[in-house]
């Protein structure tokens, strides 16, 4: 097996100590960090979905994956931020309310802190009015993330308690997660959408910047 088959395996297995050694291996073998992360991490992650998905493991098992990637992202994380990036502004992310899911959220979040954004993380389970509360603190970009197709309309009720709190002037919003699409994004009323963490960043520096900053006109729903 080579290095990231064996990564992928050690994450699939859920066995974090060995995950962590294999990505010190991989990058002491010159691979490089943006490819741990996506052909051995993220790749890994996706077989376990499937492999829940086929009932062949159960949601301990994803735990325990979860646990082993997100210590391998520890070790990769300073080598895996956007330098290329330079922008600024506040974003507050969080995952939406009833949806528990955060290691794509924390690689976003990891991504825009490494870009030069101030990041107010709200954690899992949020509920509208804290992405509310977080603009009052000064959020100038909301960014929302949901995996479950349940979860997902929680997107919307975020962006109509702002409106209702007379924010959405204020605010640019910016969603992902596994089921979201850009017409999602237009149908909801957010400023932008981004299929993984890097074009997350990408995408937050355009809106922020007013590149793509129209109010309803999310990218792919012009
Ligand atoms: Co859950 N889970 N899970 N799970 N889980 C999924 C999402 C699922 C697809 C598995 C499957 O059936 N194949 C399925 C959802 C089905 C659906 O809704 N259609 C599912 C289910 C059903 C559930 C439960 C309901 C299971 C149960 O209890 N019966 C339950 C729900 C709990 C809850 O949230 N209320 C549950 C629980 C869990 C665990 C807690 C065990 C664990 C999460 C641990 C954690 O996050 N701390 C877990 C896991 C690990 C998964 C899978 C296997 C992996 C998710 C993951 O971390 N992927 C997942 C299967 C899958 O995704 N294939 C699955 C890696 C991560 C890097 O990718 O989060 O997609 P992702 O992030 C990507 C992009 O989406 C994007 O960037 C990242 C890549 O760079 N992105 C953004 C994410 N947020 C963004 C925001 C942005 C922009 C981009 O802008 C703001």
């Amino acid at each position: 097996m080579t290095v990231l088959e064996e990564l992928r395996q050690a994450v699939i297995d859920g066995q974090a100590k060995l995950a962590v050694a294999k990505a010190a291996e991989g990058l002491e073998k010159g691979i490089s960090a943006e490819t741990l992360l996506q052909d051995g991490l993220i790749a890994a992650m996706k077989e376990v979905g499937r492999l829940f998905e086929e009932g062949e493991i159960f949601v301990p098992e994803m735990l325990v994956a979860a646990r082993a990637m997100r210590d391998t992202v520890a070790l990769l994380k300073p080598l895996i931020v956007d330098h290329e990036v330079q922008s600024s502004g506040t974003v507050a992310i969080g995952t939406v309310q009833g949806d528990l899911h955060d290691i794509g959220k924390n690689l976003v979040a990891m991504m825009l802190e490494g870009s030069g954004f101030e990041v107010v993380d709200l954690g899992t389970d949020v509920p509208p009015e804290r992405f509310v509360d977080a603009i009052r603190d000064g959020a100038d970009v909301v960014a929302m993330s949901a995996l479950l197709t349940t979860t997902m309309t929680s997107m919307k009720a975020v962006v109509a308690a702002i409106s209702l709190a007379g924010l959405r002037d204020r605010v640019r919003i910016v969603v992902g997660g596994a089921p979201i699409t850009a017409a999602y994004a237009g149908e909801i009323g957010a400023d932008g959408y981004a299929p993984d963490a890097s074009k997350a960043v990408r995408k937050v520096d355009e809106v922020v910047s007013g590149v793509l900053g129209d109010r309803g006109r999310p990218d792919g729903a012009v």
